[in-house]
């Protein structure tokens, strides 16, 4: 028997005791001791589901730099000199409406400057080329080699003006887990008011320059200190995709090194469910609606929010046409607070999971594909990257994506999953027979990235570690016992130099997706074992269960400044779960 083929039913038969593996049982989940009644925030109005077409957003366009005015100033941005931006991008952040499902938009009344009846009130980002603002807002797509600058201007409302009830009108853009230097990752006292904008320089530079160190999958959101959870609830919240040559976007790609996955590079949709391509990303975000159909929130509720209706690209249990043929989808949970473990069936058989390949986890390529998946786990801001074959399937069949995650309040997931009509509904496929002369170019390679390497076991040993435990004190949040304060610096590695580090979660009945900015890690040991399958990887965001301990190796290269470590339940995050820590020159 093939090694892989063994290591696949070990993983089927076996329960990886953590978050982010698939084929997983409930021993991962947590147990909260305690639930909190959700009785008191009502239900959204009903919905039809699978009748709102998938938005799938446009590219952001280059606007030349011509068009930046002021001009660039090179003095801003660390090394900008070296990576000088060869794309260039507006973005106005704009308050507006927003068709989550046409059910809802019907209940709205009139407001932000539009009719009653045309949508829900959103928070949104232009730079498509039609300048239309939309959440998600449109996608980055970047290149490896080809640094690109966004200038993203604060044009919402002053705080007494804007209608959107919740959040707060002051915005700072993060890039999650992009090798950001500090001033443009979106450090969240970074931020812009009403008629201020803020400059990103992303210098698309490989860490170490290294291209096993590739991101492929990551997302920009708003990182405003204190409102964060709100201002992304609110809409503010859109996709990059990072292309090299090796994921070069590009099935039918001659270079020799290119994995041809799905994919031909092409963004947006018809508006009636079709795709432009089939390399699709879809972030979930669940939401709780007025009966005047607009998002609402309980900002009381430091545990977490909840929505009872999961969004996909902020449509509302929407519907995609799909070809016969393979897919890479980009999934992402956008929080704040739900985790989600996603499944696959037929609607005439809602007991059989289909399988698909798992490529990536929280956006890096897997060494080899993770075949067979029949569920995958995302916390929030994890991602994960799926390739599903629908040339399994016939013309005129329906796949829907459920959510099997029991999850009662902002805690964390109960620990047992949903079944039957439990299951939540999530976005329904709808088969398609390909056109003629049509043909799947694409591949599921073998192979597909090599992690960097990691020093061995004496060189760890000798560097320096460090403990982040997450727990709860005075019904706020702490890391290491502290709340967020930006003027305390809890640790400063040198530029250029290596460390250990171990999160703990220190909750019994709570569950912590750990993000730290600008490097990503590998792990080394999750609960004392070593990682197998999708956790053999590259990681941003360590999704810790009860009493979770992850073990982890860093590097701290390239630039240097401000950044932070935080929980990405976001409502965790703005009571307070989170420290600043700066890279210092070597
Ligand atoms: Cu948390």
């Amino acid at each position: 028997m093939k090694r892989r083929k063994v290591l696949k039913m070990g993983a089927l038969l076996t329960v990886p005791a953590v978050f982010g593996g698939a084929k997983v049982a409930n021993a991962q989940l947590c147990r909260p001791t305690s639930y909190r009644s959700l009785e008191s925030e009502p239900d959204s109005p009903p919905v039809t589901a699978y009748t709102e077409p998938l938005f799938i957003p446009p590219k952001l366009h280059d606007v030349g730099v011509g068009a930046l005015n002021p001009p660039i100033d090179p003095n801003r941005h660390q090394r900008y000199d070296e990576f000088e931006a060869e794309k260039f991008y507006e973005q106005h952040i704009v308050e507006g409406v927003w068709n989550y499902h046409s059910d809802l938009s019907a209940l709205a009344p009139a407001q932000a400057g539009a009719p009653a009846g045309a949508g829900s009130i959103a928070w949104m980002y232009s730079g498509s080329i039609t300048g239309q603002a939309t959440t998600p807002g449109p996608t980055l797509v970047a290149r490896y080699g080809e640094p690109a600058f966004v200038r993203r201007h604060n044009d919402l409302p002053l705080s007494e003006d804007v209608v959107m009830p919740i959040g707060y009108p002051a915005i700072s853009t993060h890039l999650h887990n992009a090798h950001t230097a500090s001033e443009s990752d979106g450090y969240p006292m970074d931020f812009a008011t009403p008629g201020e904008f803020w400059e990103h320089h992303y210098a698309m530079y490989y860490a170490r320059n290294d291209s096993n160190e590739a991101l492929a999958s990551l997302w920009y959101h708003d990182h405003m200190i204190d409102f964060t959870a709100t201002n992304v609830y609110a809409g503010l919240s859109g996709m990059a995709i990072f292309y090299d040559d090796i994921d070069s976007g590009d099935e039918t790609d001659p270079n020799p090194q290119a994995l041809n996955l799905p994919g031909n590079m092409q963004f947006g949709d018809d508006g009636a469910g079709n795709s432009l391509g089939f390399d699709i990303s879809m972030i979930l975000h669940d939401v709780r609606f007025t009966a005047d159909g607009n998002p609402t929130y309980n900002v009381f509720d430091t545990d977490g929010h909840l929505g009872d209706l999961i969004t996909v690209n902020r449509k509302v249990q929407p519907f995609m046409n799909v070809k016969r043929r393979k897919y890479r989808f980009r999934i992402y949970d956008g929080g704040p607070s739900r985790f989600y473990e996603l499944g696959l069936y037929k609607t005439s058989d809602r007991d059989t999971p289909v399988s698909f390949d798992i490529i990536a986890n929280d956006g890096n390529l897997l060494e080899e594909p993770f075949s067979g998946a029949t569920s995958v786990i995302i916390g929030p801001a994890n991602r994960n990257d799926i390739i599903v074959d629908f040339s399994q399937f016939n013309a005129g069949d329906e796949v829907e994506i459920l959510n099997l995650m029991e999850q009662v309040n902002g805690q964390g997931p109960t620990g047992r999953r949903l079944t039957g009509n439990d299951r939540m509904k999530v976005l329904q496929f709808r088969v398609e027979e390909m056109g003629s002369g049509e043909v799947d170019a694409s591949q599921i390679p073998a192979a597909l990235r090599p992690l960097p390497s990691i020093p061995p076991q004496e060189v760890l040993d000798t560097l320096v570690h460090r403990e982040w435990v997450f727990d709860h004190d005075m019904g706020l949040w702490t890391v290491n016992g502290q709340f967020m304060d930006p003027s305390v610096v809890s640790a400063a590695p040198k530029q250029g130099t290596a460390e250990v580090w171990t999160f703990r979660n220190a909750g019994s009945s709570w569950a912590h997706p750990c993000h730290v900015h600008f490097e990503e890690c590998q792990v080394l040991e999750w609960n004392g074992k070593k990682p197998t399958g999708v956790l053999k990887s590259r990681k941003d965001v360590m999704t810790l269960g009860p009493n979770d301990v992850v073990k982890v190796f860093y590097r701290f290269d390239d630039f240097v400044g401000r950044y932070v470590i935080h929980c990405h339940n976001n409502v965790h995050e703005d009571n307070a779960m989170m420290l600043r820590w700066d890279i210092t020159p070597g």
